[in-house]
């Protein structure tokens, strides 16, 4: 079981007995434990190979063993308990964002409502209003919360899915029998977010497959056994397909169940075009059944007169021309990444103090990184005041000092305020080597007025990044009304990067304002934003997504040597 999957068992429970009404005292301890696995550096199951989980601060004996009981059986007895207690659909409203655990109670106790449909239903006729501490207001947010959340529901996000997949696929590859696994489908295009995981598996008979899935605990059940594809639904719902190909096989079958769609109808025309029939099996002659490719990816696309072509572009945009003049991009990898440069740490609302987060980034083998925590404003999230920061450039001044091996910079995420103006002063922002800006409040303001403050920001010569210029969260909130064109044309003239921020539910910008923002000539700034050591990781899936927007080391600030990111951060500012 991963950490992401224990920490969710532990916030669910905090949830559930929340509504049970429990002492507040122990909600809070789960929820807080909760956040801790999440930011764990190591997997969880090794600390308790080694006895060492109650080392862990906030960890004691009793929450110890609700990990060995997830460990061994995959779900916890007293979320089990709870939730025989409550109906299902009272369950599915904690999903709502902005909604909760509190809310679900009162409107469970109060009104009996016992599913997303009565409670849709109360807030439209007006019901919620006179509930303590709701009003009209709250009405409207819960029916724009249950909007997001039915088109977030049906879809997991890229950085919970892939790991899962990607542990699930090296377990198979061990089972008797099977030669080799791969993720296929959109976790292997690193799509933001994913419908259901597929996977290859070469070899002879799926039932080894089967047999060994079922005998696995975070595998609800195996719904499909066929002759080529079994199917199972993990505890949280998610579908994952796996079909077993022989090796002839291997290469067609992992380029079509790579997908996209779209990009395989192209590819097929293209086959058709040159006599020859494309399918999951191979490439054929037409008219006879005589295989000219299939083994691997590479012999497919060579026998359609192509390169083989990434499959984060396969997505019909363009890929198959550029593949076929010559013209693919070379992809930006994590070996082009440099170091990382916004993360918070204990000083603002993270985990990890700057040391641990240092010992983080050394042991990713960084050159560089930056400690940017929120500013002044920004109270609910622990913001630096003036003299806070001050104090906080002498101390990492003092710690980079202390390493040869690493260059730890002092920056800042600094708010960008209603009037467009920075929430520290420049004698204070002069001092620091990296000025993120970023908007966290009054998303709700009007299209031309948000986009006009973040233009301003840029404007004031002294932003080097703009962080998660567009604000959604998937599933969770839309992004602001914001002219992303306009963003995109101010960042080229004024030379500030826009950051792809690698927080799995934020991925922002998106894949494909990513490539509009590189036709602009606009730098991107691939960062995780971490909160802890274990968020480090979420570079991955910055990645992922830079790639998607076909972006190249050469428009990613972080891959610049630490001299010539110095001479870029300098600039003329
Ligand atoms: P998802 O699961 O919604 O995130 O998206 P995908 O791309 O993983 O789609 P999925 O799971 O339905 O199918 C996996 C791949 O299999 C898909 O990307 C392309 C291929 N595929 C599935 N059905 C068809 C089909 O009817 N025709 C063709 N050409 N390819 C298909
Ligand atoms: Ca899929
Ligand atoms: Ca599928």
């Amino acid at each position: 079981m991963e950490n992401a999957e224990i920490a969710r068992a532990f916030s669910q429970l905090a949830d559930l007995m929340e509504i049970d009404g429990a002492n507040q005292f122990k909600v809070r301890t789960y929820r807080n434990v909760a956040r801790t696995i999440e930011g764990l550096a190591v997997p969880i199951a090794s600390l308790r190979d080694e006895g060492e989980l109650t080392r862990i601060p906030g960890i004691g004996k009793s929450v110890a063993s609700k990990i060995e009981e997830l460990l061994d059986t995959g779900a916890l007895k007293a979320v089990q308990e709870l939730q025989d207690k409550f109906p299902s659909g009272l369950l599915e409203m904690l999903e709502i964002p902005g909604f909760g655990p509190k809310k679900a109670g009162l409107v469970y106790n109060e009104l009996h409502i016992e599913s997303l449909e009565q409670l849709e239903a109360a807030a439209q006729s007006g019901l919620l209003r006179d509930l303590p501490g709701m009003g009209p207001k709250s009405e409207q947010n819960v029916l724009r919360g249950i909007e997001l959340h039915r088109e977030g529901r049906e879809r997991a996000l890229l950085g919970d899915a892939l790991p899962v997949a990607e542990a699930l696929a090296a377990q198979i590859a061990k089972v008797p029998g099977v030669e080799r696994v791969a993720v296929a489908g959109s976790a292997r295009r690193g799509k933001e977010s994913i419908g259901d995981l597929d996977m290859l598996a070469v070899g002879e008979d799926p039932s080894d497959v089967t047999q060994f899935l079922r005998k696995l605990p975070h595998i609800s059940e195996v719904f499909l056994a066929g002759d080529t594809k079994v199917s199972c639904h993990l505890a949280d719902g998610t579908q994952i397909d796996i079909r077993v190909v022989p090796p002839k096989s291997f290469g067609a079958a992992h380029q079509y169940f790579t997908g996209s769609m779209e990009h395989n109808v192209a590819l097929r025309q293209r086959a058709i075009r040159r006599g020859l029939k494309l399918n999951e099996y191979g490439v054929f002659e037409e008219g006879t059944d005589k295989q000219i490719a299939g083994a691997t990816e590479e012999d497919v696309y060579a026998a359609l007169d192509l390169p083989w072509i990434p499959p984060e572009l396969r997505e019909d945009q363009g890929e198959i021309e550029a593949a076929e003049a010559g013209e693919l991009p070379q992809l930006v990898g994590m070996d082009d990444i440099r170091g990382d440069l916004h993360m918070h740490t204990t000083w603002s609302d993270a985990e990890a103090g700057i040391e641990e987060m240092v010992e983080g980034c050394r042991a990713r083998g960084y050159e560089y990184m930056a400690i940017t925590e929120h500013s002044q404003s920004l109270t609910v999230a622990g913001g630096l005041s003036p003299e806070q920061l001050q104090e906080q450039i002498a101390i990492v001044r003092g710690v980079n000092e202390r390493y040869d091996d690493i260059e730890i910079l002092i920056g800042a995420e600094v708010d960008i305020k209603p009037d467009g103006s920075l929430d520290y002063p420049d004698e204070l922002l002069e001092q620091l080597d990296v000025v993120i800006a970023a908007v966290h409040q009054g998303f709700s303001s009007d299209a031309d007025r948000i986009t006009s403050r973040m233009i301003a920001a840029m404007q004031t010569g002294r932003v080097h990044i703009v962080s998660h210029p567009t604000g959604r969260l998937i599933g969770k909130r839309a992004p602001y009304g914001l002219h992303i064109e306009k963003v995109i044309e101010a960042a080229a003239a004024t030379d500030t990067a826009l950051e792809v921020n690698a927080y799995p539910e934020r991925l922002d910008l998106k894949d494909i304002h990513c490539r509009l923002a590189k036709q602009a000539g606009v730098k991107l700034a691939i960062c995780t934003d971490a909160h802890s050591v274990g968020m480090l990781h979420y570079m991955r899936f910055g990645v992922l997504t830079a790639r998607r927007g076909w972006i190249e080391p050469g428009d990613v600030v972080n891959t610049m040597p630490l001299a010539r990111l110095r001479r870029w951060l300098r600039g003329t500012r």
